[in-house]
């Protein structure tokens, strides 16, 4: 779990402007999709600045929103959330990635909210549990573990998105007056051997990728890759990917290659070694 204040404040900064500029020239229905690079997209259902703080007297209440992917297979990366007040010097919370009938995708996260995180986004990194949807829409949730604090920001000067939920404990219902402030980063598992080389140059040049030798190393590899599935020797281009092209990723994630980075790359050679 990682948790980035400083870089969530810049990025609400930037999303308030890009959010107030799509909702001054026509009101959305859709997710408002702040790309932050080529293979991850912000969706967003709320206008960045919370009007109002909701909580739960009730200790397992829950704020959610209903995230629907631009793209498919999508994979989960971040949950992130933005509360309005704390009352108490810090609180814990529990945070869930839901499937679209409520059920949980991953083992729940348990985040510590400090006095002076209120109203900043906070990040919780989601990547590492391979959360991978194929299809549906998929919610992220905020569990009240103290009763009435913190306070969930509340979106009420937007037009209302109906992706807004609460769960009393017992059941889930919609709110549909507001827009609650959580957001989901989701990333693409790229499709094609052609699509893995475009990523590749473009995170080489974004210093995902820290060495120029290592991009053309694994462009070459994806261009025998490629070669190979032309001819219709699929079971040698299978190999390729597999046993030299994930191996060599994997060996310099964290090194030459971000985590993150290496995390999309494999998953996506995966995705097409599962199509190919
Ligand atoms: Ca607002």
């Amino acid at each position: 779990m990682k948790r980035k204040a400083v870089s969530g404040i810049m990025l609400t900064l930037l999303l308030i402007g890009m959010s107030t500029l799509a909702f001054n020239i026509q009101p959305v229905k859709a997710a408002m999709v702040a790309s932050e690079s080529p293979s991850t997209t912000e969706l967003v259902y709320d206008d960045g600045t919370s009007e109002v703080g909701p909580a739960w007297n009730v200790v397992g209440g829950m704020f959610a929103v209903q995230f629907t992917a631009p793209f498919y297979p999508v994979k989960i990366l971040e949950a992130r959330i933005f509360f309005h007040a704390l009352n108490n010097p810090s609180d814990p919370i529990r945070v869930h990635i839901l499937d679209d009938e409520f059920n949980d995708l991953t083992e729940p996260i348990d985040l510590t909210v400090y006095q002076g995180e209120e109203k900043t986004w906070l990040s919780v990194d989601v990547s590492s549990r391979n959360i991978v949807l194929l299809s549906g829409d998929f919610f992220i949730a905020s569990e009240q573990l103290v009763g009435g604090d913190p306070d969930i920001g509340s979106d009420t000067s937007s037009p209302p998105q109906g992706r807004s939920w609460e769960f009393n404990t017992v059941s889930w219902y919609p709110q549909p007056g507001t827009n609650y402030m959580i957001r989901a980063l989701v990333g693409t598992l790229l499709r094609t051997i052609e699509e893995l080389k475009t990523e590749i140059e473009e995170l080489g040049s974004e210093g995902e990728i820290d060495n120029k030798g290592i991009v053309k190393s694994l462009i070459a590899k994806l261009n025998v890759a490629q070669k190979l599935v032309d001819k219709g020797k699929i079971d040698e281009a299978k190999s390729i990917l597999e046993d030299d092209f994930i191996i060599q990723v994997q060996n310099l994630s964290g090194i030459h290659i971000t985590v993150k980075a290496a995390d999309i790359l494999v998953q996506s050679a995966e995705h097409i070694l599962s199509i190919l």
